[in-house]
């Protein structure tokens, strides 16, 4: 393998690597907007797109925001998504939902909200065809780790392991993602990613935590 030097599979680098750099040492991604929920403000009025919102997404929005209320829950979430894209999972929805939706509402997306989504898949789904490179219509634990590594994370082998085991029907065949199951765990390696930066700004691969803020930065990624 041409990056994965001993030396460097794992959160150790010594400083923020060059955006560009193909080197072993480039863990942390550079800046992008493949994930995160952007804040807003608080404005709900409906309909509140964001100026050049696609009329797909308005319609889509629209249609599974049955009673009007200018906001989407898990269960409508993932009826909007089922028809834009294939299937998606509770699982993945509820992670969806969490990351985001504004940080003051319950769960559910309002206008914003899911537009930002929406773009965010959009990017998800190119990365998901440029890296599927089988053409098989499934992310295999190879395209997997290539794809979180173009975006600037170099997941060690025995994380990337624990990872895709959550995926695996029990059948013997070795495990390929479908696209919900790739977007999650992409939201999960960069979110967990970007919370542990948080408390490491130094990039020194070391941080220190409570045991409270460690649990709470974990939990949503393992109970969604
Ligand atoms: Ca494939």
């Amino acid at each position: 393998m041409a990056y994965h030097s001993s030396s460097h599979t794992g959160y150790t680098p010594s400083a923020p690597p060059a955006p560009d750099s193909h080197g072993s040492g480039r863990m942390y991604p550079p800046p992008t907007n493949y994930y995160g929920p952007a804040r807003y403000g608080s404005s709900h009025g409906y309909p509140d797109f964001p100026p050049g919102t696609h009329p797909d997404v308005i319609r889509s929005f629209q249609m599974v925001d049955m009673d009007r209320s200018g906001f989407i829950d898990e269960s409508e979430l993932q009826r909007a998504l089922s028809s834009g894209y294939q299937r998606f999972s509770l699982r993945t929805i509820r992670l969806l939902v969490f990351l985001f939706k504004n940080p003051n509402d319950s769960l559910k997306l309002g206008p914003k909200e899911f537009a930002a989504l929406w773009s965010c898949l959009g990017q998800w789904r190119a990365i998901f065809e440029r890296f599927d490179r089988d053409r098989s219509g499934k992310i295999d634990s190879t395209e997997l780790r290539d794809a979180l590594y173009s975006l600037g994370y170099a997941i060690p082998p025995s994380v990337l392991q624990v990872l895709i085991s959550r995926y695996d029907d029990g059948s013997g065949r070795s495990v390929e993602l479908n696209f919900d199951s790739f977007v999650e765990c992409g939201m999960i390696m960069k979110g967990l990613t970007e919370k542990f930066k948080e408390k490491d700004p130094r990039y020194s691969g070391t941080a220190t935590l409570t045991y409270d803020t460690f649990m709470s930065m974990i939990i949503p990624f393992l109970v969604s």
